[in-house]
Formats: C-alpha cells, sequence, structure tokens
C-alpha cells in the first residue's frame, strides 16, 4: 500500500485551495509529506471541485513545474493531476514518472501517445460529466457496474495507444459525478474493481459524502477520511490518495499490524 500525499499548487482547492499557490510552500509541504510516509506525491495546478472553472494552460504550467522541478529527489515518486498533455510533458520533463489524468486520457487527444511515448505510469480515473456540471443529479443504474465498464473501456483504450499494461492503475472517482450513496456503494464493492486486474487508487480525502454522514467541513473530515481509506486499503486499494499523510500512516501502520 502507497500514500499519495496532496499538493495542491490552486487559489481554489476544496480543502486546502491557497495554502501552496506559492511554489516554495509547495515544495515544503511536498517534502514534509514525504518524511510523514508519502511515497508519491500528487502535485495539481487545477482544481477539479465540483464547479470549478477550468484554468488556462500557461497557468497551469507555471503553478505545476517549478513545484515538480523542487520536488524531484524528494524521496517520493511524483504524480501531475493533469489532464492537459503539454502540463504532463512538461511534468515529465522536470522529474515525474506518473500522470493522474482525471478524465482518464479523454480531456486531451494528445494525452495518451505522450503517456505511451515517455513511459509514464497514467492513473485512469471514472469521472460523470466534468467539474463544472457533475454533481447535477447523478444517476447510474448500478454505479459499480457502469464504473467498472467504463474503466475496462479506458483500459482498452491505454493500451491500444500503446501504454504498458502494468502501467496503468485505475481509479474509481470518488466524488466526481457522484452522490454520497453512489460514493458509498463504490467504496462497500471495491472489490469487483479489483477484478479489473489493475493496481486500485482510492481519494475520498476530506470529500463531501464524508460531511453528508457526520455533518463535518472540508477541514474536520480526518476521521471519516481515515475510516473509509482503511476499508478501502483492507478491501484492496494500493495506492491512496490523501492530505493528511501523517495521520493516515500511523491509521495504516495499525491496521496493517492488525489485518496484515
Ligand atoms: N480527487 C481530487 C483530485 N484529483 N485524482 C484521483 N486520481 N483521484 C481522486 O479521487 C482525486 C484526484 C479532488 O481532491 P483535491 O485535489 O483535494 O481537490 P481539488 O480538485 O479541489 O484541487
Amino acid at each position: 500500500m502507497k500514500l499519495m500525499g496532496v499538493v495542491n499548487v490552486t487559489p481554489d482547492s476544496f480543502s486546502d485551495g491557497g495554502l501552496y499557490l506559492d511554489p516554495g510552500a509547495a515544495v515544503e509541504h511536498g517534502r514534509e509529506l514525504v518524511a510523514a510516509g508519502a511515497t508519491i506525491l500528487d502535485v495539481g495546478g487545477e482544481s477539479t471541485r465540483p464547479g470549478a472553472e477550468p484554468v488556462s494552460e500557461d497557468e497551469e504550467l507555471r503553478r505545476v513545474v517549478p513545484v515538480v522541478e523542487g520536488l524531484r529527489g524528494a524521496g517520493a515518486e511524483v504524480s501531475v493531476d493533469t489532464s492537459k498533455a503539454s502540463v504532463a510533458a512538461a511534468a515529465l520533463a522536470a522529474g515525474a514518472t506518473i500522470v493522474n489524468d482525471v478524465t482518464a486520457l479523454r480531456g486531451d487527444p494528445e494525452m495518451a501517445a505522450l503517456c505511451a511515448e515517455r513511459g509514464a505510469t497514467v492513473v485512469l480515473m471514472h469521472m460523470r460529466g466534468t467539474p463544472r456540471t457533475m454533481q447535477e443529479e447523478p444517476t447510474y443504474s448500478d454505479v459499480v457496474a457502469e464504473v467498472r465498464g467504463f474503466l475496462a473501456e479506458r483500459v482498452e483504450r491505454a493500451e491500444a495507444a500503446g501504454i504498458a499494461a502494468e502501467r496503468i492503475w485505475l481509479d474509481p472517482g470518488i466524488g466526481f459525478g457522484k452522490t454520497a450513496a453512489h460514493n458509498l456503494e463504490l467504496l462497500r464493492r471495491l472489490g469487483e474493481l479489483r477484478e479489473l486486474g489493475r493496481p486500485l487508487v482510492v481519494g475520498t480525502s476530506r470529500k463531501s459524502f464524508i460531511g453528508r454522514l457526520d455533518g463535518s467541513e472540508a477541514d474536520e473530515r480526518l476521521g471519516g477520511t481515515i475510516a473509509s481509506s482503511v476499508l478501502a486499503a483492507a478491501a484492496g486499494a494500493e495506492v491512496l490518495r490523501v492530505h493528511d499523510v501523517a495521520e493516515m500512516d500511523d491509521a495504516m501502520r495499525l491496521a496493517t499490524a492488525l489485518l496484515g
């Protein structure tokens, strides 16, 4: 199990927007997350929270590249959270090895070929709609079957573009075009997504479905984040994407000692 620590270089991320917009502060935060137990750092320059507005290519490059450069050699793999091929290309050149694309290679026609050519690991995530519209009454007849079918199709596309099977990771996209009930169903039945045979990334950290259940605000969702992430790991998630790496690392040590 790996912890992917979130480094948001944005003014508007839903739980930590504006805290690490300065590249020096973002790099320092990334180093702290490595010291706390992160083995992957996910650097993002565009918020994907519900209702978020897209960011220009120039602005995203300006935010992300210096931070990836600053974290190269910091002791963790660097992942770039982007759906733009130009941003991914610059981040890979600056030392990133993973492309975390919340559009699963649908956002930019150049992205699949770029990842294939550079030998990057790619995270393919399920999202219904776009961040601007995704929470407008999402409905599914069977959310797990639909997410599974979507991810299977995206794996085929990625492999057809030349991305090696062992470099493809999958993510159900908790909170991306899903109600709280959909998120719970996906977490409860995560085992069905393991049948796709690829490592699973799960990101529940501070998300609003936790607040729906316990009434918490985004900066008070550590308990729900830990409970859902530990259970996701027990159900087979290999990568947990979290903001609170130190607390998550403690929780996982205990859970691993108990469950093996
Ligand atoms: N969640 C967020 C962003 N990127 N990537 C993957 N693979 N899986 C996720 O669950 C995921 C993701 C949203 O969280 P955050 O980065 O904290 O917020 P924002 O998008 O507002 O920057």
